[in-house]
């Protein structure tokens, strides 16, 4: 069978359905083709995208420089693993430790691993440079939190179904509350054995929880008092998303020059996946300053795809793509006239709670149980009105467009929600 015997979405679902793992529970659009903020399914049915594959195309589906940079690569070299050099892997590290001004970039394929990699590297620094007895080190985590699906990172994960019967679980996290800066400094407090504090900036898979403004500057500083890594998943928060290049930068405009600014909360790890590649390829990185990142020597940690010259090639141009579109301040300025709307609509609804975000990283809160269909539903009936968008925990609908959406679309998509929405009100 080939790919053009497959003429119609039933079609698809039906051979994923008897062919694949059901580790998915996708919604019934079988998209074939995408273009900018757009993606086509096999019916020809045009859509407006308001996931971004979870923000992984924030420079849009099938961005010309992206997928040109990486077909050019493509004909030339693919991959020569870390036994040898590339003539590309240098140039990325240079071109991505200025643009976020870290002194090293370690590179790895999946947001899972580059959070794997930050993990060890934290244990390690946290024995050989922090004094930490062997085997003793703990790493603070959130509740609520996620940071990807490999055995360690369920491990402290409260997702029932990401972690249930994939035990014995990894040791050496301790999950307090999130956005409660006074539980990490009481724990930091009564624990010396403490390395480093994992954090999602807003928690996306908690249904985009935005903390309060102070409490990123707070985890940094309580970070910085008590010794402790500071290590930010910026994994889906990174790269323009919130309406800055990352979301401990805060609300400044510095399009990748936030040290300068007093808002900036510094990662000692900044971890970075998704959207590094314009969703074009996998690629994902750690960044650290050389105090930190040196604890890890030949050996010691690697990929045989990591760095290699395809995602290298690509992650460049996506970055390049960023500054020189304005991804983060489009991202900004849209964001809040998004809102800004949603609020407006929602004083009168009966159906939607709450909006909240920071760029166009949004979400809203749908006024039903948490076990109830009602999100399903109106992303079923979105889908029907031409835009996608997808349920996350507890009632909740995230809406992330690829930043590169203009004004005008981006009305008509609040156009399109609202007389969804409108749908649904008792
Ligand atoms: C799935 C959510 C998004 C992430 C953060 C690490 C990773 C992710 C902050 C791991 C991945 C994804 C993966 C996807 C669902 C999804 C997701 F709904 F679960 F929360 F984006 F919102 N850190 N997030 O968000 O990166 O290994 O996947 O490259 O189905 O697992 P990965």
């Amino acid at each position: 069978m080939r790919v053009e015997d497959v003429k119609s979405s039933q079609q698809a679902i039906a051979l994923e359905n008897k062919h694949g793992a059901h580790n998915y529970h996708p919604l019934p659009a079988v998209l074939k083709k995408g273009e900018g903020v757009f993606v086509w399914d096999v019916e020809d049915k045009k859509y407006y995208d308001f996931l971004s594959a979870y923000s992984a195309v924030n420079q849009g589906h099938c961005h010309p420089r992206i997928v040109g940079a990486m077909t050019k690569q493509a004909e030339t070299i693919t991959l020569t693993s870390r036994a040898f050099h590339n003539n590309v892997l240098g140039v990325f590290e240079k071109y991505a430790t200025e643009y976020f001004n870290f002194d090293k970039l370690l590179p790895m394929n999946t947001g899972a691993e580059a959070v794997e990699t930050a993990i060890k590297i934290c244990r390690k620094w946290a024995y050989e440079k922090k004094g930490i007895a062997e085997t003793e080190a703990q790493i603070v985590v959130f509740e609520n939190n996620f940071h990807g699906r490999t055995t360690t990172i369920i491990s402290f994960s409260n997702d029932e179904g990401a972690r249930k019967n994939f035990g014995p679980y990894t040791p050496g996290f301790i999950k307090i509350a999130y956005d409660d800066s006074e539980s990490l400094e009481k724990v930091l407090k009564e624990n010396k054995n403490i390395a480093g504090v994992l954090v999602e900036p807003i928690q996306g898979e908690a249904g985009v929880y935005t903390p309060q403004d102070s409490f990123i500057p707070e985890v940094k500083r309580l970070c910085n008092e008590n010794e402790v890594l500071f290590m930010a998943d910026e994994i889906q928060t990174g790269i323009a998303r919130t309406g800055a290049l990352l979301a401990v930068c805060g609300k400044c405009d510095c399009q990748g020059h936030c040290e300068r600014q007093e808002t900036y909360s510094r990662p000692d790890l900044l971890i970075l996946g998704k959207a590094l590649s314009g969703g074009a390829y996998p690629v994902s990185a750690v960044l650290a300053d050389d105090t930190v990142m040196e604890v890890i020597q030949p050996g010691q940690h690697g990929s045989t795809f990591g760095g290699n010259p395809v995602a290298a090639a690509v992650a460049m141009e996506a970055l390049e793509v960023v500054r020189d579109e304005k991804l983060a301040q489009n991202a900004r300025e849209l964001g809040e006239l998004f809102r800004a709307e949603l609020n407006t609509y929602i004083e009168n609804s009966t159906i939607v709670n709450l909006v909240r975000g920071r760029g166009l990283l949004n979400a809203i809160v749908i006024n039903d149980s948490e076990d109830s269909s009602t999100a399903w539903d109106i992303c079923v009936a979105l889908k029907e009105n031409g835009l996608l968008a997808k349920p996350t925990h507890g009632n909740i609908i995230r809406f992330a467009p690829p930043l590169v959406i203009n004004k005008e679309e981006l009305m008509d998509c609040i156009s399109i929600i609202k007389k969804t929405l409108k749908e649904f009100e008792k």
